[in-house]
This record gives structure tokens, C-alpha cells and sequence, in this order.
């Protein structure tokens, strides 16, 4: 399940899209490879020790950065990024995450009001992240908002790799003038959505209330993220769904931690995050 490939990437100082342009496959696919979700057969070790430059056994053994990660001097930090390429009849958007940034962000989705949600998960969670999406906004804001939750869901899940080493779980109450929700969630690749949120107005801006429930839906599907998501109080529309993004935000940054007293296992007595309690 453990190897090398992540290291030896960085080594050579490629993104995962990369070193998949290399041996012609996806970004995706070199994800799973890395983190041991899609198995290591001889074919793969071949192609990717050509795209790496090494010898196909060069490419098993324990990753080091795991455990190197949390004694690094400061300034050489192990990046978990990722970039995810989703293209479907109905929207065309790129997503590229940095779960150890710093909160940079470039976000354009078309829909005004979604972007200033995304910029507030970056900026409050920590993690960089550029989406770019292109959607048919001409019927309506529900596949490009589904579709974001989706593709950025699948890049958190793809940089998270094993999982080894997280907190995991992350929890967080944000209040925003007369408003209070709180968010806890479980990195535990266990999909759930908990969604206790009213709204008062059909529309914030030109988006409809309805849709946020779909974007928290799918990015914690896509993600692998047990997410309950209340608000316990509030009035204004603008406030509850921002508390709402931000608590994600905080919440997210507590999970991903790196555990420095925990760093090179995965944080669960089955040894592997997911599958059956
Ligand atoms: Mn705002």
C-alpha cells in the first residue's frame, strides 16, 4: 500500500498532471497511484519509473515525506496539492488545491456570489485553491454549483492521498453578527452530509438559497467527509450561508492537520480510513 511515488515527483520536482502527461494518463489516475487506492502493478511501475527516471523498485518502500513532514526545517514543507480536470456536457472547470498553503486564492466560477463563498473557504481553511469553471449559467447556477462542490471535493480527496497522519476530525462555531452555525466533520472518506439550514429568501444575489445544500452535498461526497452543518440561529441570508463556508473552513483546517505526535499512521484502529464501522 505505502510507496515512493509522491517523493520521487517531488524530487524531480513534478505536479501530479505532470508527471501524468509523461506517461499518458491522468493527474487523477498518478493521485490513486500515490496513495495506494489504485494498485501498483508491473505496467504501472514501468511507466512510472520511465516518467520518474528511476528503476521501477525504486519505486516501493515507505514514503518518507510522511514522516519527515512535521520535522522539516521551515520553508522546505511537504506540499499535498492536487489538480482535477472535470469536463462534462454541461460545465468545463479546473480545480487546483494546496492543502499546506498559505489561503491564496483565484477563483472564477461566473456566479458572483458562489466565488465570494469559495475565496472564504480558502482564505479561513488555509488552503490554496484556483478554480476556474465554465457552466451552462445560461439554463441555470445548478450544475456549475454541483459541479464545484464535485471537482473541489476531489481534489481535497486526492491531495488528503492515505489520509495517514491527519487529525481528522474538526470542528468549528462561527458567529457573524446575530448569526451562529456550527460545523463538525470527520475526514473519514465516509461521505454524509448532515444539513441543518433554513432560509428566509429564495436568492442571495442572483443565486438561488436551494443550491448551497447541493454544493455542501457534493463536496463532502466527492471529498470523503462525514459533514454536519447547522445553523443554530441567525436572520440574515447573507450571514447564515457565509457561517457556513467559514465553519467548513476552520473545520477542514483542524482535520488535515498534520498530527505531529501521529504523523505516519492513519487515524483509525481499522488502519485505513473508510469502508464498513
Ligand atoms: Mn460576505
Amino acid at each position: 500500500m505505502t510507496n515512493r511515488i509522491r517523493d520521487l515527483r517531488k524530487q524531480n520536482g513534478l505536479s501530479q498532471l505532470e508527471l501524468a502527461k509523461r506517461i499518458g494518463t491522468t493527474g487523477q489516475q498518478v493521485g490513486n497511484l500515490e496513495g495506494g487506492r489504485r494498485k501498483l502493478t508491473q505496467d504501472w511501475m514501468e511507466r512510472l519509473a520511465a516518467g520518474l527516471d528511476c528503476r521501477p523498485a525504486d519505486l516501493l518502500g515507505a514514503p518518507q515525506t510522511q514522516q519527515a513532514r512535521p520535522t522539516l526545517p521551515p520553508g522546505e514543507t511537504t506540499m499535498r496539492n492536487a489538480t482535477i480536470e472535470r469536463r462534462t456536457k454541461e460545465t468545463e472547470i479546473s480545480v487546483t488545491v494546496n492543502l499546506d498553503g498559505g489561503g491564496n486564492y483565484a477563483v472564477d466560477t461566473g456566479i458572483g456570489f458562489l466565488d465570494h463563498m469559495l475565496e472564504q473557504l480558502s482564505r479561513h481553511s488555509l488552503i490554496d485553491l484556483d478554480v476556474k469553471a465554465k457552466g451552462d449559467l445560461h439554463i441555470d447556477f445548478h450544475h456549475t454549483t454541483e459541479d464545484t462542490g464535485i471537482a473541489i471535493g476531489e481534489a481535497v480527496a486526492q491531495a488528503l492521498g492515505s489520509r495517514a497522519g491527519i487529525t481528522r476530525y474538526g470542528a468549528a462555531l462561527i458567529p457573524m453578527d446575530e448569526t451562529l452555525t456550527r460545523v463538525t466533520l470527520d475526514v473519514s472518506n465516509r461521505p454524509y452530509l448532515i444539513w441543518r439550514v433554513d432560509f428566509t429568501r429564495p436568492k442571495l444575489g442572483e443565486m438561488d438559497t436551494e443550491l448551497f445544500k447541493e454544493w455542501f452535498q457534493a463536496f463532502a461526497q466527492a471529498a470523503g467527509i462525514t459533514l454536519h452543518v447547522e445553523n443554530l440561529y441567525g436572520e440574515n441570508n447573507h450571514h447564515i450561508v457565509e457561517s457556513c463556508y467559514k465553519g467548513l473552513a476552520r473545520a477542514l483546517r483542524q482535520a488535515i492537520d498534520i498530527d505531529p505526535r501521529k504523523s505516519d499512521a492513519v487515524p483509525s484502529t481499522k488502519g485505513v480510513l473508510g469502508g464498513s464501522l
